[in-house]
């Protein structure tokens, strides 16, 4: 993988993380959201907290995952399947890693949301349905907004109003000029959206949407 943010690395990760039966590999799966990280990175450091926090929960995943319990972290339906039998969603005392109090299903339902914004954020730019802070807030207020609270949405509406205009944005993601960009991420929208409805479904059928 490269150093520099790429759009279609990641729409790669996440369309390589869906198996032709649905089943959604969490190696791919963070490795998409690490593409997404060097991607906020190059935003500048007033997005700092929030690429720590996604840092912070990709590692939680990745150390499940190298952990003594790792091979049940194979893919999302192996680790939803694998923490409600063990009564570890709600975080119990997790053997795996030294994660206590903090289940892989919990720390993965934030990125999860999260996935919804983007989805949101990206489709609008696509369709050029507004500026990036606009969009992004408007993305945000549908979304991720609701299980903030409100110290964190006045921080990340100070954030918002920092993104480039469409052009540079469209440049930052590395997927050629604006026109080209636009293609790729018409492309994108949809494998998010079905990475987002897998993910969505299994929680929704597990009642793990809300999880604290
Ligand atoms: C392109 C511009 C990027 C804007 C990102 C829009 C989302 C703003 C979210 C700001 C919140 C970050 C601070 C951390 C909040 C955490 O409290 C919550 C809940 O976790 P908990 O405290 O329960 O453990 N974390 C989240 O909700 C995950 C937020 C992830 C945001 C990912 C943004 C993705 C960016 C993609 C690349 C452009």
């Amino acid at each position: 993988m490269s150093e520099q943010f790429s759009l279609q690395e990641v729409i790669d990760s996440f369309r390589l993380s869906l198996s032709d039966s649905k089943e959604l590999s969490l190696d791919h799966y963070v490795e998409g959201w690490r593409g997404l990280v060097k991607l906020l990175n190059s935003l500048g450091s007033v997005f700092g907290f929030i690429s720590k926090d996604v840092v912070n929960k990709l590692s939680i995943l990745v150390s499940l995952r190298g952990g003594p319990e790792g091979a049940h972290y194979l893919s999302l339906q192996s680790m939803v399947q694998y923490e409600l039998q063990s009564g570890l969603v709600e975080g119990g005392d997790n053997p795996a890693s030294g994660t206590r109090g903090v289940s892989g299903c919990r720390t993965l339902l934030r990125l999860h949301r999260a996935l919804r914004w983007l989805q949101l954020f990206l489709g609008g730019v696509s369709r050029d349905e507004g500026t990036p802070p606009t969009l992004c807030s408007l993305a945000y207020s549908q979304s991720l907004s609701q299980h903030h609270p409100w110290v964190i949405r006045s921080a990340a509406g100070l954030a918002f109003r920092m993104l480039p205009p469409r052009d540079p944005f469209l440049r930052m993601l590395n997927a050629g000029e604006p026109p080209q960009a636009v293609e790729v991420l018409g492309g994108a929208v949809p494998v998010l959206g079905e990475v987002y409805t897998i993910t969505e479904e299994l929680y929704s059928k597990h009642d793990l949407l809300h999880l604290p």
